[in-house]
């Protein structure tokens, strides 16, 4: 049994690499995709709310292109960037998923950074994410695909979780995630700190450092960037679940989506990220263009912040491509012999050195 898994519920997934049970870390149960006819219990607080924010996120577009000043506007691209950082580097590789390890001052960097996001504390955002992951598009799946595009982009969140969700869910291992003081802090005081770093800084900063309106500050920097970074964050579980190539696994939702990637600081390429959620970059190499997060892991690796990041040999890639690619995989990578000439003769190489 997987060491994460506490009962002997029905695995749909990897997270760590130990759970692997194949050579190329796949596992060899067969997925089982199906949304039941659940009645939909809704959560008209959730509804008004998020109506709300989106109208308002309309208007702070409008300020965004037409009446901001343009140090409102800058600020509100650096807070998507942090705060997609706190998602992306923090809670969904760093916490979630284990791909690699940080030492305390990147932690914090990242657990503030995720607490401006505002998507919930990252010990819920994870524990969420995990069974995303482990009961992948079945009814434990909290963004369960299988129910359609609406659901798994915004409806999930305005509804009661599946009864099968809370009870697979109590299998789940968090203990790694507990034993972190900062997670611990940053859940225990969450109704203080999310309100502080997702809106009133925010506001207050372009306020008082180049004396923006109140009403630029709150609809831009707050409102606007807040929802524009959740639609975001929400078109990987739809868009990047319903549209692209699946070069790794042809047997999942999940694809590899260039468009949602480059909004999502790397976090499009899909379908390689559910067949090996561990591997840190979240993509295979040659990706790192479009792939920020993974530069910015690598940047706190040199200088020693972020250790033991776990990638996936070429090797493996191979054998899981053949063996479950839909055949859109068309390049290895360096050497393949399929590798046209000229891109190998015109390609970049730094201190390179052939053996
Ligand atoms: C938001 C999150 O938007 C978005 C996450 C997206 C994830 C995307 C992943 C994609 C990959 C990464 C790419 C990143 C790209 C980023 C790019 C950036 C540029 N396991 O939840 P409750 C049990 S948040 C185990 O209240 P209800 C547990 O006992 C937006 N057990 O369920 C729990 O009690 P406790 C802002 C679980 O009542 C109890 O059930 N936030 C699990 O059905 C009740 O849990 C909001 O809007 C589990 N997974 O309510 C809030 N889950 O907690 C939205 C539950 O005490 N949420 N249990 O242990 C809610 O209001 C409610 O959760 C609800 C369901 C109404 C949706
Ligand atoms: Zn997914
Ligand atoms: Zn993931």
């Amino acid at each position: 049994m997987a060491p994460n898994i506490k009962d002997g519920a029905d695995l749909n997934g990897v997270l760590f690499e130990d759970d692997a049970s194949t050579p190329d870390y796949a596992l060899a149960t067969a997925p089982v995709q199906k949304a039941d006819n659940y009645p939909r219990k809704l959560v008209w607080r959730n509804i008004i709310l998020f109506a709300y924010l989106h109208l308002a996120a309309v208007y702070g577009a409008y300020l965004f292109l037409f009446s901001a000043k343009w140090q409102t506007d800058i600020f509100a691209y650096i807070l998507y960037v942090i705060s997609g950082l706190g998602i992306t580097a923090g809670a969904h590789r760093l916490w979630a998923h284990k791909s690699y390890k940080a030492k305390w001052p990147l932690r914090l960097i990242l657990i503030i950074f995720n607490t401006v996001s505002f998507q919930d504390s990252a010990l819920d955002w994870s524990r969420d994410h995990r069974m995303h992951h482990k009961y992948s598009e079945t009814d434990a799946d909290p963004h369960n695909a299988t129910r359609g595009f609406f659901f798994s982009h915004i409806g999930w969140l305005l509804v009661r979780k599946h009864p099968e969700l809370k009870r697979k869910g109590k299998g789940l291992d968090l203990s790694d995630l507990y034993a972190d003081p900062i997670l611990r802090f940053q859940k225990k005081y969450y109704l203080l700190l999310m309100p502080l770093g997702c809106f009133i800084m925010p506001t207050v900063v372009p306020v008082y450092f180049w004396g923006e309106t109140w009403t630029n500050a709150f609809f831009v920097a707050a409102l606007f960037r807040y929802t524009f970074i959740l639609n975001v964050t929400w078109l990987v579980n739809s868009a990047a679940h319903k549209w692209g190539h699946k070069p790794y696994d042809s047997s999942i939702k999940p694809s590899e989506n260039l468009s949602v990637s480059l909004f999502a600081l790397g976090e499009g390429f899909h379908n390689y990220h559910h067949t090996f959620p561990w591997d840190y970059k979240t993509a295979e190499l040659g990706n790192n263009r479009l792939n920020f997060t993974t530069n910015f892991i690598n940047f706190f690796a040199k200088i020693g912040w972020a250790y033991d990041l776990k990638t996936v040999s070429d090797e493996i890639i191979q054998n899981r491509v053949k063996r479950t690619g839909d055949g859109s995989h068309h390049l290895w990578g360096w050497g393949d012999k399929d590798q046209p000439k000229e891109e190998v003769n015109a390609a970049i190489r730094i201190n390179p050195k052939d053996e």
